[in-house]
């Protein structure tokens, strides 16, 4: 034991003071994040790597979206040769269950995509729900975050700006950034009515190789990546198969990253 007095009211500045500097820190980023699931931490991972100025922002008190519970609640997720590479280039086990099928851990999963993310630079926000954009001259160039506390109580709170060059929709089926843009702007969305189409029913083949391709600049200044890029685009479902959106989170913060020059 240290000679160090613990002092509760030191435990407190510790806390205030660091959590303080590190958010006034990331209220004007290169890249924002909505969205802790596979596809947002994978793209937070490469673009912090890429040396940009990234913060992921989640609404829950758990990062990792859909990956906690595998499918139905059996913990183990599944992925193609393509998803393995990425999932052992974040040091995690993956083991092969038949040729082109493999497995890994999915609570390993959620804690070597964060680690990942955060030893890479990334900032990660749980308890942070985006609640809107901020747009200007028809572009998005930020987010409007509010503390997830006062959303759940629904508490009449003012929320605050965050700058952004670069937004990525990570929010998965319900696909909220785009939603907001859909409802509060003039925008017209990339997809192929100009409107957010919707999922489709489950179909693995065609729904995974969809979604890296359905990962694009969908809005000027956003981008859309793994289940909401598919369900933006009228794309199929591919339940609990995960290569996909790991290719989408890297395809994004690789294009984003040559956009930013
Ligand atoms: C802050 C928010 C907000 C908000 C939502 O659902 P996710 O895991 O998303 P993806 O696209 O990375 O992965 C999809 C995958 O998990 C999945 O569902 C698959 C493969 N389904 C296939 C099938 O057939 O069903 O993560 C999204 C995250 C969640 O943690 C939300 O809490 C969070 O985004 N989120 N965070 N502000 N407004 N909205």
């Amino acid at each position: 034991m240290s000679d160090t007095i613990i002092d509760e009211v030191m435990i407190s500045k510790a806390i205030i003071q660091t959590y303080h500097e590190i958010l006034m820190d990331s209220l004007d980023l290169d890249v924002a994040i909505v969205g802790g699931g596979p596809a947002g931490l994978m793209a937070a991972y490469y673009l912090a790597s890429l040396g940009r100025k990234t913060a992921l922002f989640e609404r829950k008190l758990s990062i990792g979206g859909g990956i906690w519970g595998g499918g139905i609640g059996y913990n183990v997720v599944v992925v193609q040769d393509e998803g393995r590479r990425l999932m052992e280039e974040i040091g995690l086990e993956v083991k092969e269950f038949a040729p082109g099928y493999f497995t890994a851990d999915s609570i390993q999963f959620v804690a070597a995509l964060i680690r990942a993310a955060g030893q890479a630079g990334a900032r990660i926000f749980n308890l942070s729900t985006v609640e809107d954009v901020m747009v200007k001259e028809g572009r998005v160039c930020g987010v409007v975050l509010n503390h997830s506390a006062i959303e759940v109580a629904g508490l009449h709170v003012d929320p605050i700006s965050i700058r952004a060059k670069y937004v990525i929709d990570a929010t998965g089926h319900p696909m909220e950034i785009l939603h907001k843009v859909q409802q509060k702007t003039d925008i017209p969305l990339a997809t192929p009515t100009g409107k957010l189409v919707g999922e489709r029913s489950m179909n693995a083949p065609l729904g995974e190789a969809s979604v890296p391709k359905n990962t694009i600049e969908i809005a000027p200044g956003l981008y859309v990546v793994g289940m909401a890029a598919n369900a933006a685009m009228g794309a199929f479902r591919m339940g609990p198969i995960f290569g996909g959106m790991l290719l989408s989170g890297r395809k994004a913060a690789r294009e984003i990253n040559e956009r930013l020059g």
